[in-house]
């Protein structure tokens, strides 16, 4: 694949007005007729000659204003339709196509998932289906009419509102769908299937009647009660929120099972994984309910942030990806506990993004230069990108940043957008100068803020230098210093909060604890300082960067009782626990006596007398960190045998120490009362959950049995699932006996069974890596089914590490083995298994060899994807 580069690019040579598409639906020989007003685009390369993109394509025949081209008059290949002498007047081109959706296992353009027909055309799918300018800042109008057997396809959908539909010969009928919103060919979609449908309806605020429907496989309607919920407060949220009003007669969400990413927002006809739209308590965790919640609001926001305003290239896919996830996560903050939320969103942001952002694979929020989109839908462009948005806000504050919302989508509706025209919005209604916060955008690596501070005993002052430091990134040798808002707190000696006051900041940075480090260092001295403060920074997470070091474990235990900063609170937790750790793996290093950590065991005693008050802040705080967090803290040598042995024995030491109240708080919460999947009962099941495990890494035979009982009596899947996973790591009869009634339960209900699969990925015990080559040639896996694959694949490369990371091989082999297989079916997801190398630079040397030899023999691989040997190429580099 060629580079495609942000530098290079030009407007479209023509442009197209309207488009009408007329399909045959056929399992193997759908036709496909497209009909395009086409224009020379004033922007555009004069005299240039038209260029469609395509992909895979068979053409049948092609006019130009009803007259049958010649084949002098053009050229065609499977990826190309060139057109040398078009006329300069507008005109019409009809194209005539075959595809074959049953060939289809990319699983992008038209496909068929199950028995029904299904699009997926972001990035560059819709040029599976015709010849087009598939770019995304070409909008139409579009007139879609599908016709198909109406027995096997008695329900057909498209974007926009419904028009007429109709019987035709021969069994089959047909109905035709109008969509009045220019659009870009990437959001296109249709669908022509046998489903159920829930529906309900929604009115806005300025009294649109809207028909809302979700549709999904016939039996599971009742588990589509909860998305629709979500959908209706999503719609209610975004007037309330950002005064975005629905613009369409209708909002039709399908479910497929059959899906590369988690959904997609097609104006009006949103098409999802059905893992983000499938639940019920006996067959979804709380984690999949507030999953659910977040996807159909994140896919809902896109109708204004994304479709009414779409992105000028794919370059600014952040645009409305970043943004949009900034807008799920508000959602979500408002719908649920704001401080967990906040807490999970930055979990997840140093799981998937800081690695992304510390190896080969960086790159900067807006990239410059792709080879292959599709490995683009990054943590980067999506978290961080949120992130920046976060950030923006919190420097401008609240009502300035509700103003340049409302000044971008007054100002750009309608068209292509840039960063830059998102960024002039707000710089319009704060009066600021963006130039140098948009730096966040153009340069990859997490800065590394530190802060050091000295009191001055006599003077009564406190003198705090905040640093900043990025360390280099493939192409980006020299970084430059960003703007970094830093939330700070100082706390006395006795907890109390200290009045900020100080010569060196503005009033409003006072007044607000907010202070922006936009050189690489700022020292701030504060007055009227009482007595050595305690250091309260980064709070709430105000910007996403490395604090390091973590403070003094003295102070991380009084931050711990007195701040009044969540997020800190327990990221003060996450700092003891990582100390503690991490003294184990150097002492056990140096053959000394392994520490115990008496500190952080009586500050877990505090939080867990205190659980009640915040059952799901108190889980979050009471949780280790994973093995991935460190790995991802040690940052280089990695051996994860050794985080390993010391997580679970810091584990033991705790579970040992408080066993009495974690048995206490168990029993308390493992009440019955009825399912309900709000947030604050799923905080009382997560802190039972933790509970449990605390129990049983004190006494694994007390755990075990609870265990046991727990997944007999469990009412509901959280219950019984975390049950399972319990009993997955303690092993024996009682895992392999579990194990098979949770399969016996649940048979045939796919979602449920990936979880079975996945479970079983996590063990960490040298026979996993063969009871997953095992499972592989179980009747129900398959290779085609990225929920799937994932569950099983992706959960043993990204979850398992000591037996993924194996040190006779065995775990890559078998990585390197299915992405070989996988990839010539799909490449997408092949690719993204492969990205679960990404961090091998920070392994032990003896792993790191290992896992070289084998990108080196993917990368050589004959006939690879452009998409697998993107990520080989640039992981290798
Ligand atoms: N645009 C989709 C989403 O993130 C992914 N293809 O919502
Ligand atoms: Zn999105």
């Amino acid at each position: 694949n060629v580079a495609v580069r942000l530098a290079d690019y030009r407007p479209a040579d023509f442009l197209i007005d309207t488009v009408a598409l007329d399909i045959s639906l056929h399992r193997t020989e759908t036709k496909v007729v497209a009909r395009l007003a086409l224009r020379r685009n004033p922007k555009g390369a004069p005299g240039a000659p038209l260029v469609l993109d395509g992909d895979e394509l068979t053409l049948v025949g092609v006019k130009v204003d009803g007259r049958p081209l010649g084949a002098q008059d053009y050229t065609a290949t499977p990826d190309q339709l060139t057109l040398t002498a078009v006329p300069e007047a507008p005109f019409t081109l009809e194209i005539e196509t075959r595809v074959d959706p049953t060939a289809n296992t990319q699983l992008s353009g038209l496909y068929r998932s199950g028995s029904a027909y299904c699009t997926q055309c972001e990035a560059e799918g819709f040029r599976r289906i015709t010849y087009f300018l598939d770019r995304p800042d070409v909008l139409s109008v579009y007139t879609t009419r599908i016709d198909a057997d109406k027995s096997e396809a008695p329900i057909l959908l498209s974007n926009g509102n419904p028009g007429e539909t109709g019987d035709l010969p021969g069994g089959r009928h047909y109905a035709v769908w109008r969509d009045p919103f220019p659009k870009p060919s990437y959001l296109f979609a249709l669908v022509g299937g046998d489903l159920g449908v829930v529906r309900d309806h929604f009115k806005t605020t300025s009294g649109r009647q809207v028909t809302l429907a979700i549709h999904v496989e016939h039996g599971k309607e009742a588990r589509a009660e909860y998305a629709m919920d979500a959908l209706k407060r999503s719609m209610r949220w975004d007037e309330e929120k950002f005064g975005r009003e629905y613009d369409l007669d209708v909002f039709n969400i399908v479910a497929v099972s059959d899906f590369n990413m988690g959904a997609m927002e097609n104006k009006g006809l949103n098409i999802f994984n059905d893992k983000y739209v499938l639940a019920s308590p006996e067959t979804a965790t709380d984690v999949d309910y507030a999953g659910i919640e977040a996807v159909i609001a994140h896919e809902y926001f896109h109708n204004w942030t994304g479709n009414r305003i779409t992105c000028r290239d794919w370059f600014q896919l952040c645009l409305k990806e970043g943004l949009t996830v900034f807008r799920d996560q508000e959602f979500s903050a408002d719908m649920r506990s704001r401080a967990v939320e906040r807490i999970g969103d930055v979990r997840g942001l140093r799981l998937a993004q800081f690695p992304e952002d510390a190896g080969p694979l960086a790159h900067p929020v807006r990239p410059e230069v792709y080879h292959e989109i599709n490995n683009f839908y990054t943590a980067t462009v999506y978290e961080k990108g949120a992130e920046i948005v976060r950030m923006l806000r919190t420097l401008i504050g609240d009502d300035c940043f509700r103003r340049g919302m409302d000044i971008y989508f007054e100002r750009f509706d309608g068209t292509a957008a840039t960063v830059e025209d998102f960024l002039s919005c707000f710089a319009e209604a704060s009066g600021r100068d963006l130039s140098h916060f948009a730096l966040w955008y153009s340069q990859a690596g997490t800065p590394v803020l530190s802060t050091e501070g000295s009191y001055d005993q006599n003077a009564k002052t406190f003198a705090l230098t905040l640093r900043q430091e990025i360390a280099p990134t493939p192409g980006q040798q020299e970084k430059k210093p960003a703007v970094i808002p830093v939330a700070l707190a100082l706390f006395g000696q006795n907890g109390e909060k200290l009045d900020l006051e100080s010569a060196d900041a503005r009033p409003d940075e006072l007044a607000r604890g907010l202070f922006e480090l936009s050189d690489s260092t700022r020292t701030v001295t504060f007055k009227n300082i009482p007595s050595q403060p305690v250091v309260s920074a980064l709070r709430g997470f105000s910007a996403p960067v490395r604090l390091e070091p973590a403070p003094a474990s003295a102070d991380l235990e009084k931050l711990l009782a007195c701040d009044d900063d969540p997020f800190n609170r327990w990221q003060a937790a996450q700092s003891l626990a990582l100390r503690a750790i991490f003294a184990r793996v150097d002492a056990a290093r140096a053959g000394a006596p392994l520490p115990s950590a008496p500190g952080y065991v009586a500050a877990l005693r505090t939080i867990l007398s205190g659980a009640d008050a915040d059952p799901a802040f108190a889980a979050q705080a009471l949780s280790l960190p994973s093995e991935t967090d460190l790995a991802r803290e040690a940052g280089s040598n990695v051996d994860p045998d050794e985080l390993f042995a010391a997580r679970f024995g810091l584990l033991e030491e705790i579970g040992r120490a408080l066993a009495s109240e974690a048995e206490a708080i168990y029993a308390r919460l493992s009440e019955a009362s009825p399912y309900s999947p709000d947030a604050a009962s799923a905080g009382r099941r997560s802190l039972k959950t933790v509970a449990l495990d605390l129990v049983a890494a004190g006494d694994p035979a007390k755990g075990s049995a609870l265990a046991e009982s727990q997944f007999a009596a469990a009412g509901n899947m959280t219950d019984r699932l975390a049950a399972l996973a319990l009993l997955a790591l303690l092993g024996g009869d009682a895992r392999e006996k579990a194990f098979a009634a949770f399969y016996a339960q649940f048979e045939g209900d796919a979602l449920v069974i990936d979880k079975w699969f996945a479970l079983q990925a996590t063990i960490p015990e040298p026979a996993t890596t063969q009871r997953v080559i095992d499972l592989m040639s179980h009747p129900d896996f398959s290779l085609s089914n990225p929920n799937r694959v994932r569950s099983l694949i992706g959960v043993f490369a990204n979850a398992n590490l000591t037996r993924f990371h194996a040190l006779d091989g065995s775990g890559y082999d078998l990585l390197t083995k299915i992405i070989l297989e996988l990839d010539p079916k799909n490449p997408q997801v092949a690719a993204r298994l492969l990205s679960s190398l990404r961090s091998w630079r920070t392994m032990e040397p003896r792993r790191r060899a290992l896992i070289e030899a084998r990108l080196r023999r993917i990368v050589a691989q004959e006939g690879l994807s452009a998409d697998t040997k993107d990520i080989a190429t640039r992981a290798l580099a």
